[in-house]
């Protein structure tokens, strides 16, 4: 069976109020749901992380290629923290324990921590 493209909601309507002349009045609603929000996932400048070590984390856990993974950790070597994605409240979690634990496993002090932004 071919699977249905799920449907954009609609913009939610009034309940259908009755006008003095017996018309029918649909009133738009603006949009119920807010945006979820939104994380930062921001590495800490340290003295003793090898470069290449960070080069390599913002590859493969915030899936940078090679050049702008270098950019980051650079800018955070000179200004001593740097943003490396944003996400869901989950997502960021997810990364800040992953980062931290294979820092931890090589044996490196890098710091990894989520902000709330906006
Ligand atoms: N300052 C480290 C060094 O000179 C490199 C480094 C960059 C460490 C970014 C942590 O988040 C970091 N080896």
């Amino acid at each position: 069976m071919a699977t249905q493209n799920p449907k954009k909601p609609e913009t939610p309507v009034a309940p259908p109020s009755v006008g003095n002349d017996d018309s029918v009045v649909l009133e738009r609603r603006a949009q119920r749901t807010k945006p979820p929000q939104m994380f930062q996932v921001v590495l800490l400048n340290d003295d003793f992380t090898p470069m290449e070590f960070v080069v390599h984390v913002i590859q493969e856990y915030f899936s940078k290629d090679r050049e702008t993974a270098t950019q980051i950790m650079l800018k955070i070597h000179l200004e001593g923290k740097g943003i490396c994605g944003i996400y869901t409240r989950d997502v960021a979690s997810t990364k800040v324990d992953q980062v931290s634990q294979a820092a931890r496993n090589a044996g490196h002090p890098l710091q990894c921590l989520s902000e709330p932004i906006e």
